[in-house]
């Protein structure tokens, strides 16, 4: 049995132990690789062994960040504790199994709502805006340090899960962390937001335009819709990581309040990413069909052919609507 959410636990949990395995979640972004790194690198600064594990590497958009070249691809020993980071289910936690066979003890660090409390010690707190805000209070609770490195890597996590301050998950306590460490490390926030705004592939920009084009919006225009299948991913070589950022297109018309884009991963399997303005708790319409996330964010996996899922989820939002 799991344990209820506990500040004292983990931090009892980083001073006690020595040799940490650090993990996130497939294709992690901004929030998933900052509060890795944070954590990680922190950690490696008070003498602990720490394997920051990203089997397929680091995103091109984060080379940026300080310290990334210490993370690895493979295990390279036995941990005693496996952190999970931004990860809502033990299911997506990509790190390879051998990890466990010493039956590490596995803590869960995460903020969304869906998180269903894997580990043995759990630290969810929906309530804050990004994984990389529980790590900044956690650090600080242990006393451990951040220097300019780590404050990069949190205030990357933090600014690309409030969309670089603009979501309604933005409060006053983001806002006066991310303060704090542009303050007190000097580190850039526009050169930040430059690095991870503006140095998307031409690729990614083309592929871009082919699926805005087949954006609709629905008849009450309450929410709209766009896809990519199969032939777009062939005739592309774009970063998944790249890709998941064109959903923000589909909710930002006037008017509209859920926004869909569909992904024909393989075929037979499609992924859908929700986003939606005030009012609508997209994370419940995903769990319909077996996903989740947060309110304005969130995502989920159906399989069938794209045709078809896009018909069964369009018409269950459409119901939605008549209903709300
Ligand atoms: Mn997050």
């Amino acid at each position: 049995m799991s344990l209820p959410s506990s500040w004292e636990q983990v931090i009892a949990t980083l001073k006690k132990h020595d040799r940490f395995t650090l993990g996130c979640h497939q294709h992690p972004d901004g929030d998933a690789i900052g509060s890795l790194l944070a954590l990680g690198l922190s950690l490696e600064m008070v003498g602990k062994q720490v394997d920051m594990i990203l089997p397929d590497g680091v995103p091109l958009t984060f080379h940026f960040l300080p310290g990334v070249q210490k993370t690895v691809k493979q295990p390279t020993f036995r941990p005693e504790v496996v952190i999970s980071v931004d990860c809502a289910e033990r299911m997506r936690l990509e790190l390879p199994e051998e990890i466990f066979t010493g039956e590490p003890l596995l803590v869960n660090i995460d903020h969304h709502i869906s998180n269903d409390h894997f580990g043995q010690v759990n630290l969810v707190l929906p309530e804050a805006s990004a994984t990389g805000q529980i790590i900044y209070h956690l650090l600080e609770k242990c006393a451990f340090p951040i220097d300019a490195a780590i404050a990069s890597a949190l205030y990357t996590a933090i600014a690309t899960d409030t969309g670089f301050f603009r979501y309604s998950n933005t409060t006053g306590e983001v806002l006066s962390i991310a303060s704090r460490l542009v303050e007190d490390y000097k580190i850039s926030p526009s050169q930040i937001a430059e690095r991870v705004y503006e140095e998307k592939s031409y690729a990614s920009i083309r592929l871009l335009g082919e699926v805005l084009s087949t954006l609709q919006i629905s008849g009450n225009q309450r929410y709209s819709w766009m896809y990519l299948d199969q032939e777009m991913i062939r005739r592309y070589e774009v970063e998944m990581e790249e890709i998941e950022s064109y959903v923000n297109y589909t909710n930002s018309i006037r008017g509209v309040e859920v926004g869909l884009f569909f992904k024909e991963m393989k075929p037979g399997e499609v992924k859908i990413s929700w986003r939606s303005k005030a009012g609508v708790d997209v994370s419940r319409l995903a769990a319909h069909f077996g996903g989740g996330g947060h309110l304005r964010a969130a995502g989920c996996s159906v399989k069938g052919s794209l045709s078809a899922v896009m018909a069964e989820v369009l018409s269950f939002v459409n119901k939605y609507f008549e209903e709300n």
